[in-house]
């Protein structure tokens, strides 16, 4: 048997110009030529590239933005990490995965609605401000994640004194092809006296009055990263042997992911350490939140600063490495897994 029998099917240039015309005005397209584009042999050929974006070029260009945009004029200011592998207009990190870094400036309201898309975010510099999703007031501190989940109202302000950048990961690519994102503007939330993520904060324990338990779809919006670190640090500590260092974000009623679409981790590099990935089928995003981190795939190399980001398609090996020889590296991951899942489409490679 031929190893791909696609590659010797014939093309579009066999077919004469007139047959090909009418098929055009009829709405049709003859399979064959296309079918090694759609279904290449043994793996997909993704449009995903390898990608890193530089906190140290990105930065100064967002504050540019804010001295260029009023806050009333944009809405939401922010940069998009647009991958030049589906064109840098599509505003995709991957085929699912979206990713902006958001600037807000002290004093600064960005006004509440909700969309059908989820969110999250990442705080990556700046203290006091805040983002107040459905009711909760989520103080943000670098390194926290804080749910903005598919339907939920949310609207950032800025109590502080300095700029403050966050990264925003949106599952919007997909919910844009799916012919299913739109918004809906809203007024200003009332802030509930909601304990919020405390009453998770003890891993093992949730609330359960008389007996019942809670069935919010999204009953912790706010992962603080002291909390993130503790985890990591420890279970470091508990597991010197323990290949991979890493802490899944999960809703704490059900232990299932946090969102139905993108998946989130934290991972802490030992000091030297070098961490072959499993090579998966969903793309992957990588978030430096403190130390370096060098990133190896498909014969790129990024070397990661805090507050880079960069971008890996799916079935790539991946290797990561944290050269400090005293300082353990923490990385933010972002992936497409719960997605893959979901369709029957996730796969590790050997
Ligand atoms: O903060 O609500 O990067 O609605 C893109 C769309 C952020 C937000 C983005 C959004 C937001």
């Amino acid at each position: 048997m031929e190893d791909n029998r696609f590659d010797t099917l014939a093309s579009l240039d066999d077919l004469p110009q007139d047959y090909r015309n009418t098929l055009t005005e009829q709405n049709l397209v003859p399979l064959w030529p296309s079918l090694s584009s759609v279904m290449p042999a043994k793996k997909p050929i993704p449009r995903t590239q390898p990608t890193h974006w530089p906190y140290s070029g990105l930065r100064p260009l967002l504050l540019q933005a804010g001295e260029l945009t009023p806050i009333e004029k944009a809405e939401r200011r922010v940069l998009v990490l647009a991958n030049p592998g589906h064109g840098l207009e599509k505003m995709q990190a991957s085929a699912a995965i979206y990713l902006g870094m958001q600037l807000l400036l002290p004093g600064e309201v960005a006004p509440a609605h909700r969309h059908t898309p989820n969110a999250i975010r990442v705080i990556v510099e700046g203290e006091g401000a805040y983002t107040t999703v459905d009711g909760e007031k989520c103080i943000m501190r670098r390194g926290d994640l804080i749910l903005t989940p598919s339907g939920v109202w949310h609207e950032h302000g800025h109590e502080g004194d300095a700029p403050v950048m966050w990264l925003d990961v949106l599952d919007l690519p997909l919910v844009y092809y799916l012919e299913a994102s739109y918004h809906i503007d809203g007024n200003p939330q009332s802030v509930l006296p909601s304990l919020g993520n405390k009453n998770y904060a003890r891993g093992g324990l949730v609330p359960s009055p008389l007996f019942e338990r809670g069935d919010k779809p999204y009953p912790m919006l706010h992962y603080p990263w002291a909390d993130a670190k503790a985890a990591l640090l420890s279970l470091a500590e508990g597991g010197p042997d323990l290949e991979a260092v890493q802490m899944a974000y999960v809703n704490p009623e059900t232990g299932a992911d946090t969102q139905q679409i993108l998946g989130y981790f934290a991972m802490m590099l030992r000091p030297g350490q070098e961490l072959t990935l499993p090579t998966r089928s969903p793309a992957s995003v990588f978030h430096v939140i403190e130390g370096h981190v060098e990133l190896t795939t498909e014969s790129r190399s990024f070397a990661m600063a805090e507050g880079d980001t960069s971008c890996v398609p799916g079935f790539a090996a991946t290797t990561l490495h944290n050269s400090s020889p005293d300082e353990p590296a923490f990385l933010f991951i972002a992936d497409e897994s719960p997605l893959h899942r979901k369709l029957g489409l996730y796969e590790v490679r050997p």
